[in-house]
């Protein structure tokens, strides 16, 4: 039987990583749209990308952007793909505050430019897109759900709500298969650094370590639906072995605040927390140094009981917030048969383990 072929854009973020060796396992044959970049930007996908039984032979890297529509068609033409995941992304929603219109040029009119190129061209393939909880913003209901409104509250949310309405248009003008997988925050050791979750456990590391002092957080207590990275990206490719194309919320069901994801990664490490004073002057404290796994023994531990480690910086705060998220993945589960496993402890521990013997390892 013919492999199946499949081009991914963001092939080089953490979700594009995570989808390569899903669809590599199911014997596709992935190409992958890589930026071109002043330094590496292929790190996720290093361990494919120099595996010579790989590279060129099951997985094809090209160059592009999804802001330069000739491209996008060139390389539609050239790999013939059956599936499309759009992945690429602006994704940092503080960031959208700062640069809205590139935003936009990326997350909403670069999914129209992919959508286009497929009609153009007029290949039969399926779409995914990466839309996001996001849309949800000022929550209009708690959980959220395939049919509960959107209300963004950023620009990043903003450009893709467009991204998830072109794609509906075109779905229901032209009759592509394109699905939009509304996704809810999902984390990993390969989140982007800056991402509040992977930016707690580098910090609680590298303070554990004597490598850093403080850890400067915003908004303690924004709360998200967090899971594990890899599930999802096997939500995605689900969505696209469906009969029809259909629209899917994938999310864990559970929220937690910033303030309770810092304190579980503090606690791994074997240091309980406590915290003193209110919003913007609040600052977390060592309250007790335990033994722990990870660490072993707790004279290890460089910062001592009554060291301030966390405080917060307004800098970090949102002109708008999303103060709550929390999906509903129901139809997931009765249509796609999917289901979170990992649950927020897990995730935890899985990502303050792998940060704390990176800088062990690295001292960095
Ligand atoms: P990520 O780690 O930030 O990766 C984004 C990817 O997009 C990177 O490969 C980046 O390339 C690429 N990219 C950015 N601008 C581009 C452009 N103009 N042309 C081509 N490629 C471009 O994001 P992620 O966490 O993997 O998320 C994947 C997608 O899901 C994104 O669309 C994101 O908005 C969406 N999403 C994510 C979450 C989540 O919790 N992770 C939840 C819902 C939706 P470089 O490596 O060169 O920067
Ligand atoms: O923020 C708060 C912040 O930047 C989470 C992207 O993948 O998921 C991600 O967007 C929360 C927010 O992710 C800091 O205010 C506090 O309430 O990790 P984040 P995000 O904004 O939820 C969605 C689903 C996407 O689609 C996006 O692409 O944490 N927070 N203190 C902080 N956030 C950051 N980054 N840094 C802080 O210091």
């Amino acid at each position: 039987m013919k492999k199946k072929i499949a081009l991914i854009t963001g092939i080089t973020g953490q979700d594009g990583s995570y989808l390569t060796e899903i669809l590599l396992g199911k014997d596709y044959e992935v190409h992958g749209i890589i930026r071109r970049s002043s330094s590496f930007n292929t790190g996720r996908i290093d361990h494919l990308y120099n595996n010579p039984d790989i590279l060129n032979k099951k997985l094809f890297l090209h160059y592009g952007d999804v802001t330069d529509t000739s491209n996008l068609n060139r390389l539609i033409e050239k790999t013939q793909p059956d599936e499309i995941y759009n992945l690429a992304a602006q994704s940092h929603v503080k960031v959208s505050f700062e640069i809205p219109e590139y935003t936009a040029e990326v997350d909403a009119i670069g999914t129209l430019r992919f959508l286009d190129a497929i009609r153009e061209t007029g290949i039969r393939t399926k779409f995914y897109q990466a839309s996001t909880s996001e849309l949800f913003g000022k929550v209009q209901e708690i959980p959220q759900d395939e049919k509960t409104p959107f209300y963004p509250r950023s620009p990043y949310g903003a450009a893709k709500i467009y991204g998830y309405w072109i794609v509906i248009n075109y779905r229901e003008a032209y009759n592509l298969f394109a699905c939009n997988g509304i996704l809810f925050n999902h984390e990993s050791p390969r989140r982007g650094e800056t991402f509040v979750t992977r930016k707690i456990t580098r910090a609680v590391s590298r303070i554990l370590l004597g490598k850093q002092s403080k850890l400067y957080l915003g908004n303690l207590n924004a709360k998200r639906d967090w899971g594990y990275a890899p599930e999802f990206c096997e939500g995605m490719w689900l969505m696209l072995q469906q009969k029809n194309p259909e629209d899917f919320v994938l999310a864990t069901g559970e929220t937690h605040t910033v303030r309770e994801f810092t304190d579980l990664t503090f606690k791994e490490l074997g240091i309980e927390l406590e915290w003193k004073g209110k919003e913007q002057d609040e600052k977390g404290l060592i309250k007790k140094i335990s033994e722990c796994a990870i660490v072993g023994d707790k004279k290890n531990i460089i910062p001592k009981i009554g060291d301030v480690v966390v405080e917060v910086d307004k800098g970090y705060y949102r002109p708008t917030e999303v103060d709550i998220l929390i999906g509903n993945s129901a139809k997931a589960k009765e249509k796609l048969g999917w289901q979170t496993k990992t649950k927020f402890n897990e995730l935890v521990k899985i990502m303050i383990e792998s940060d704390y013997r990176k800088v062990l390892k690295r001292g960095y």
